[in-house]
């Protein structure tokens, strides 16, 4: 969406009543047969604008799609939108390649979804799978803050659409009790010694989606009796994310408010061996420390099982 076209719907959201033609010229420094002309864009896009006397105003916004997330989205991000793609990491990666920064890239569906370690993600349509490119002025060690950062954006998100969830070190969200899977988050980068280069987030989340169409211990928004509209859960997905990367101290305690990992028993495989014992907190930039037989260890990385008390 041009810029023009965004400072409009960002005027029409914010606005509780019809703004007139020449206070939208005004305001966004176009003419009003621009304004018109972008009006006409949006209906295209599916936006309902009804036009009177008093000026514009959006009777209703379409249900997904790039303009229908970045309505009333309140976070300086681009949405690029795709109704299906392989993966929407994929994508943000070329886009990276390109310069480009601040951007989301959504897909209504992937057909290559990626999970950790090659894993595959099961992306079928209905789930809200979105990639947040970024450009933090911030050394590479400090990427694992931005995955956090995400789990908490999305377990809030969950929540706010009535679903309870919780967040499994480092990056899985689950609904509270059983523990099936809702979310998961694949993050890659670019860095140099000091400095990111890029930073892209992926989120995938069981939204509007049917139980039978996930893997066997994953279950979705709509399945819990949560409200399953993609457009705002990705909005808020995105706002959450971004006012956490601008209170970067936010992120760690709101994390352990999420989390259930801590204090349970837990097995995390990490490339240097097992590491079995209780998880005890979680320290920056996103390590786990965890209370073995041999004192406290200091997990950076590696898949984190939950293990039923006693069986440690
Ligand atoms: C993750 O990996 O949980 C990260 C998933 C990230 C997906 C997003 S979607 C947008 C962006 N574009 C991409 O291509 N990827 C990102 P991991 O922790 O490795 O978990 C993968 C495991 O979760 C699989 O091996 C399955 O067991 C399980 N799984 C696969 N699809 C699932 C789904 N839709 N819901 C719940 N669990 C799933």
């Amino acid at each position: 969406m041009t810029d023009t076209r965004r400072h409009l719907l960002d005027a029409l959201s914010a606005a509780d009543a019809p703004v007139s033609g020449p206070v939208l010229a005004d305001r966004l420094g176009v003419s009003r047969a621009a304004v018109w002309k972008h009006v006409e864009a949006l209906r295209d896009a599916g936006f309902d604008i009804e036009s009177g006397a008093a000026g514009y105003a959006v009777a209703s916004a379409p249900d997904y799609g790039a303009a229908a997330i970045e309505f009333g989205l309140d976070a300086p991000y681009a949405v690029e939108y795709h109704d299906r793609l392989p993966s929407t990491n994929d994508r943000a990666r070329d886009l990276a390649a390109e310069g480009v920064t601040d951007t989301v890239v959504v897909a209504g569906e992937q057909t290559g979804g990626r999970g950790r370690l090659d894993r595959a993600w099961h992306s079928p349509p209905g789930g809200v799978y979105a990639s947040l490119l970024c450009r933090p002025d911030r050394p590479p060690a400090h990427v694992p803050t931005f995955t956090l950062a995400a789990a908490v954006a999305v377990t809030r998100a969950c929540r706010e659409a009535g679903v309870d969830a919780v967040i499994k070190w480092p990056n899985d969200v689950l609904l509270a009790g059983d523990e099936r899977k809702l979310a998961g988050i694949l993050t890659e980068m670019e860095g140099e010694a000091d400095r990111v280069s890029w930073l892209v987030v992926g989120i995938g989340t069981n939204v509007d989606v049917d139980a039978a169409d996930l893997p066997e211990d994953a279950t979705s928004v709509r399945a819990e009796g949560g409200t399953a509209d993609r457009r705002r859960f990705c909005r808020r997905v995105i706002e959450a994310f971004h006012a956490l990367r601008a209170d970067p101290e936010a992120v760690l305690p709101a994390w352990r408010d999420h989390a259930v990992t801590l204090g349970r028993s837990v097995r995390v495989e990490t490339p240097a061996g097992d590491v079995t014992g209780e998880a005890v907190d979680v320290r920056f930039p996103g390590s786990l420390v965890v209370r073995t037989d041999d004192g406290e260890r200091v997990v950076h990385a590696g898949d984190c099982e939950h293990l039923r008390p006693g069986s440690a």
